[in-house]
């Protein structure tokens, strides 16, 4: 059996930090809708939130997602076959990935992508401790922004894994404009990607406003982030989390609501709210399961297969790039 040495070297990719985002972020406050990107929730802190929320009683996804990898394990390892490379998307913690590198037929690599230096560090770093022959590249990157993708370490067939549900915080054209260029940077390749399809509108409200209060942490987060990194003042007391969900759109929309009149300063830039007004935080949109599979044929996937929990909350996609499949 042959051991390959694991290396960790960040590769450093189109992450920013919040300074370097100072000019989006401030046209985010200013905007009429106030509004910022989710991708800022991620500091190390929101990342471990983010953990957290995953593990509480009320937030299905990731429960789910992770049966349905389990579950289906054997049937995913066959269709993505032999040695693949495997670029895993807003990696997050690495538990999704560890079903599948228990399964597949000999991974070549794990190539994480996150925004999260410290965090990508740490759980990649892990995986290669527990899998010495798996080949560890963490790539620090946004990749809602161009970023040079992996590339594949001898030609195998790379598979793009994007659990979670996280192209839900993306809106509609957006992750249809992503999923086209993925499907671009990765001929020959495979999308394996986990998105919500939940369209109950009380299990969506208790998923999003958990009664432990795990959510509201984590989005008045953000607004702790902008105070260390951005010189700002928030009052985290005078905000609070609320998360609705539209049914027109279909969609979590997560807001921080100002609980009085009151100014901020941001960056030195003054930003004034008044009572009840707020920023959006998120949108966490859900996808019915051929809505999302027409969206990714357009963009250049080919269905491959999926998988549906019992209650159709959640549904695991496995597509082919199209040139491929044909
Ligand atoms: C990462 N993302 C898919 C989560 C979601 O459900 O939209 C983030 C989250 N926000 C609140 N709870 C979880």
């Amino acid at each position: 059996m042959q051991h390959r040495a694991s290396t960790l070297a960040i590769t450093a990719g189109t992450a920013a930090s919040l300074a370097d985002c100072r000019q989006d972020i401030l046209a985010g406050l200013t905007a009429p809708q106030k509004h910022l990107a989710p991708k800022y929730l991620y500091d190390r802190r929101g990342s471990e939130l983010f953990d957290e929320i995953c593990a509480l009683p009320e937030y299905y996804p990731t429960r789910t997602e992770l049966a349905l990898l389990r579950g289906n394990a054997a049937e995913i390892a066959t269709l993505i076959g032999p040695t693949a490379d495997v670029v895993e998307l807003g990696a997050g913690s690495s538990v999704k990935a560890r079903v599948l590198l228990d399964n597949l037929d000999r991974p070549a690599s794990y190539q994480p992508v996150d925004i999260s230096a410290a965090y990508l560090q740490q759980q990649a770093a892990e995986v290669a401790a527990a899998y010495p022959l798996v080949t560890v590249r963490p790539v620090l990157a946004d990749f809602t922004r161009p970023f040079v993708l992996p590339s594949a370490i001898a030609a195998r067939r790379t598979l793009l894994f994007f659990p979670g549900s996280t192209i839900g915080n993306l809106s509609r054209p957006r992750a249809a404009a992503l999923l086209d260029s993925l499907a671009a940077r990765t001929p020959g390749g495979a999308l394996l990607i986990g998105v919500d399809i939940c369209e109950d509108a009380a299990v969506l409200h208790d998923a999003y406003n958990d009664s432990r209060g795990v959510t509201a942490e984590f989005n008045l987060n953000l607004l702790a982030r902008l105070n260390r990194e951005l010189g700002a003042n928030f009052e985290l007391n005078e905000f609070e989390h609320e998360a609705v969900y539209d049914l027109r759109h279909k969609r979590i929309e997560m807001r921080l609501v100002s609980q009085r009149d009151q100014s901020v300063t941001v960056a030195g830039v003054t930003i004034r709210f008044r009572h009840g007004e707020y920023i959006v935080s998120e949108h966490s949109h859900k996808y019915d399961p051929q809505e999302f599979a027409d969206v990714a044929h357009a963009a250049g996937w080919a269905y491959g297969h999926r998988w549906i929990d019992d209650a159709a909350r959640f549904c695991v996609h496995y597509f082919r790039a199209l040139d491929d499949a044909a």
